[in-house]
């Protein structure tokens, strides 16, 4: 090759001196060759959701790419989607582009504290967000995703529950099962957690007419003056409810701005923080870049591998999840 490859001191990530173009040929070349399906959350930057094989939320990349026969899978996405991947796909080789793609929701809640919790509540049911990492799924009674956490909270025989790790989304749960006693985990996403309905409102003053669309894991007076409260699979669906709408008001990471703007291009989408998605915006999953995919491709890092038992345990937890049917 002759451009020139450099690892940065203070990250390890490798730098070349490719252009973009260059770059996406390579990657081309590479997940070819190497038999790779990539995939990319719906928060990661927009060159690398235009190049992915499949691009939407963290549970439903999981599932695509265990369906596909690729050997390899690059997750572009943060740390706990990967794993996610791997708990469902124990055969391929998983890699995560970026290690500093981590998730302070996730690391919000360990094994140990989990453990420290339940002892607390010895007759509760333990209902774990996808958004955690797969030692905390091994050790609860069943996974939910933004998506169906209503249906799975429903769906249980137990009227105890403990939800974790995200207060917003399991207030937000608690809400709408009011016959089930739901104790909330005090963690939150850091990102969704910012936005206040004030900012939201100072975005409306400019769209008056615009259809506010929020992710569960935001604040309850933000969701409070949503019309339309969903994952971001949910928004893809929700914007389809609204042919005459002109414009809408989104409120989770400004990654999702790209992917309503390309499936309904005629129609308006801004950030509800009213500073073009400047505060919707996750450091951890904006850290991954083309090079950095190309790299993950190339020399096959940063691999993840996952204790047996941990597969086996959180696997559990997520089918036990998927054989619930949802009702809304
Ligand atoms: O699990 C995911 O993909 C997240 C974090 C959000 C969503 O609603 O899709």
């Amino acid at each position: 090759m002759t451009h020139s490859e450099t690892i940065a001191p203070a990250t390890g990530q490798y730098h070349s001196d490719l252009p973009a173009e260059e770059l996406i040929a390579q990657i081309n070349h590479l997940r070819r060759e190497k038999n790779a399906v990539i995939l990319a959350h719906n928060y990661q930057i927009p060159p690398i959701q235009d190049l992915a094989d499949f691009t939407g939320d963290s549970l439903g990349l999981s599932v695509e790419a265990a369906k596909t026969d690729a050997e390899r899978i690059v997750f572009c996405g943060v740390h706990f989607m990967a794993e996610s991947a791997k708990i469902l796909s124990p055969g391929k080789q998983v890699f995560l582009p970026h290690l500093g793609a981590g998730c302070s929701l996730a690391d919000s809640i360990t094994p140990e504290s989990l453990d420290d919790w339940k002892a607390d509540y010895p007759d509760h049911t333990v209902v774990t967000y996808v958004n955690s990492t797969a030692e905390v799924k091994a050790e609860s009674d069943i996974c939910c995703t933004s998506a169906n956490a209503v249906s799975v909270v429903r769906s249980l025989d137990s009227d105890k529950i403990l939800f974790t790790p995200d207060r917003n989304l399991g207030r937000w749960v608690a809400e709408q099962v009011p016959e089930k006693e739901v104790v909330v985990y005090d963690g939150a996403c850091p990102t969704h957690d910012v936005l206040r309905a004030a900012s939201v409102e100072r975005t409306r003053t400019d769209y008056p007419e615009a259809v506010i669309i929020a992710h569960p894991e935001c604040r309850e007076d933000v969701v409070e003056i949503a019309h339309e409260v969903c994952s971001t699979t949910g928004m893809l669906k929700a914007v389809e409810k609204y042919p005459e709408a002109k414009s809408f008001i989104i409120a989770t990471e400004n990654g999702m701005l790209h992917q309503l703007r390309q499936r309904f291009p005629h129609q308006e989408f801004v950030a509800a923080d009213g500073c073009i998605g400047c505060r919707l915006h996750c450091p951890y999953m904006k850290i991954t870049d083309l090079q950095d995919v190309y790299f993950s491709l190339l020399y096959e890092r940063y691999e993840i591998t996952l204790d047996d038992e941990v597969i086996v345990g959180a696997r559990r937890a997520l089918e036990r999840m998927m054989a619930v049917p949802r009702d809304n």
